[in-house]
């Protein structure tokens, strides 16, 4: 769905969820001043029990005008088209209003089914980044207006605790490029906690569970602003025995959750997304993840089982059942994998200096995360089967592929196109489309390996890589070079069936 798609409706509600937070008050009102500068009549409101009263909250209306109105019971239906903003029509943390006609926008886990008008995105950190993108695909000039920045990016910032729980690529675009206040950013930043969440915080320090096996700890907090997870988070993993921790609390459609590690051997990012797997979503950094858990779903799956033994069951499982692989020390087992060459597929690569000056800082941004690099003669930057960046060297490149003729196309060469890889000069915070520069290549020779499906959760620290490591799962493969015995590495299930064939020996 898109903007335009809406703009056939006159009055147009938008209307908040019940007790509004920065985001959804920021998406909201993005749709609001989007259209109103169609020249409808439009409507900004909210219900529910209690009116916006934290303070953040309170200076984020004043302070860049939002014309937000408490609704605590509505008289008559909502004339025209009501939009829910951050939430879902129909769902539990939002009055149901009646109305001749709903659309959603939104960026929780699908609750409400089957709704025509509808726009749910699921990976997103905000719903601020939401309508940030669909303001900008319908070629509102966003950030001309700073008012509405600061309204989206603090958004933003408070639904990934102050982006430390980041993942998405297209939230990172909106927090680059947006235009805000500095000085109302920071207003609203220091008066983030009441005096009561204080005591709260305090509260669930003292009641953690601590696991000494694994060094992991958790905590339940009472219901709380998600904000004060990450503050909580962010204390407990300073501990000495804690190498890693969730801290998470329920809220009405779910669990919110804060991840950390400080340990290499445990990325949040990853350990968010399995907690959450299949019943939610989560994701973020290294060393800072979140997510949330949808109770539709955890019910679903976990009937009788409550939360902390959840999350407990769910750490020990993730510790007991994964094999760690330091590549430069292991030695593989070959006996039971099989040998497999790699076929000849077309892949995308960009000689950066044709892109950008040599010697320029650049930020590529995929949908996997950043990479920082600075732009040398002999820098290549490769679009693999995934969809994934990586830079090569050109002698490298050259002895291992061969330039074909065909232009490059994401869609057809890559399993995921979802976010098309962008390059950003940062020198002057220009960004284009990576693809836009690539041409196509093919490996040249056939690398034979020795591969095997693994059945547990594997994390391979490859040689020369000691900060990060890749991880596979149940049904994907661990392979081994057959000419590099410590070439240790993991192929996903999808890409292998795609880009490797049994060895037959002729
Ligand atoms: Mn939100």
């Amino acid at each position: 769905m898109r903007l335009i798609d809406l703009e056939a409706y006159d009055p147009i509600t938008i209307q908040c969820h019940d007790n509004p937070d920065a985001d959804s008050i920021g998406a909201g009102f993005g749709l609001y001043t989007y259209f109103k500068s169609k020249g409808k009549e439009v409507n900004l409101i909210y219900s529910g029990k209690n009116r916006i009263h934290k303070a953040n909250l309170r200076l984020m209306v004043e302070k860049l005008e939002i014309p937000i109105t408490y609704i605590k019971h509505a008289k008559q239906p909502v004339e025209g088209l009501l939009i829910t903003v951050d939430c879902q029509y129909g769902a539990g943390n939002v009055t149901q209003l009646q109305a001749d006609k709903v659309a959603v926008i939104d960026h929780h886990q699908v609750e409400i089914q089957n709704l025509e008008l509808q726009e749910i995105r699921s990976t997103l950190g905000s719903c601020s980044t939401l309508v940030w993108s669909m303001m900008k695909e319908a070629d509102y000039p966003v950030e001309e207006d700073s008012i509405l920045g600061t309204a989206l990016y603090y958004g933003l910032y408070s639904d990934t605790n102050q982006f430390a729980e980041i993942s998405n690529p297209l939230d990172r675009d909106l927090r680059d490029s947006i235009t805000y206040d500095t000085n109302l950013i920071r207003l609203f930043r220091n008066s983030n906690l009441t005096l009561k969440e204080l005591e709260l915080a305090g509260v669930a320090l003292i009641r953690y569970i601590y696991n000494s096996d694994h060094h992991y700890a958790i905590i339940k907090a009472q219901p709380c602003d998600p904000n004060i997870l990450g503050i909580i988070s962010d204390f407990l993993i300073q501990v000495d025995e804690v190498f890693t921790c969730i801290v998470y609390n329920e809220i009405n459609d779910g669990y919110k959750l804060s991840v950390r590690s400080c340990v290499k051997e445990v990325n949040a990012s990853e350990l968010a997304a399995y907690v959450t797997e299949k019943i939610g979503s989560g994701g973020g950094h290294i060393e800072k993840a979140g997510g949330f858990i949808s109770k539709k779903l955890y019910e679903e799956y976990y009937p009788t089982l409550h939360s902390e033994a959840y999350f407990s069951e769910k750490m020990n499982e993730y510790f007991d059942s994964t094999q760690i692989i330091y590549a430069d020390e292991y030695e593989v087992d070959i006996t039971d994998m099989g040998k497999y060459i790699n076929k000849k597929i077309p892949v995308g690569f960009v000689k950066a200096e044709e892109v950008l000056a040599i010697g320029t800082p650049i930020t590529i941004r995929t949908l996997d995360g950043d990479v920082d690099m600075t732009v040398e003669p002999d820098l290549y930057i490769m679009i693999g089967v995934k969809g994934e960046v990586y830079p090569i060297r050109k002698d490298k490149f050259e002895q291992s592929y061969q330039v074909l003729d065909a232009p490059y196309d994401m869609q057809a060469f890559a399993l995921n196109s979802e976010y098309a890889p962008t390059i950003k000069n940062r020198l002057d915070g220009s960004v284009q489309s990576l693809t836009n520069h690539a041409a196509t290549c093919m490996p040249i020779e056939k690398t034979s390996i020795y591969a095997k499906p693994i059945d547990c959760m594997v994390k391979v620290f490859s040689t020369g890589d000691t900060d990060k490591y890749m991880v596979g799962k149940e049904g994907d493969y661990l392979a081994v070079r057959c000419d590099d015995m410590h070439d240790i590495y993991i192929v996903e299930q999808d890409v292998f069936g795609i880009a490797y064939e049994r060895y037959e020996d002729k």
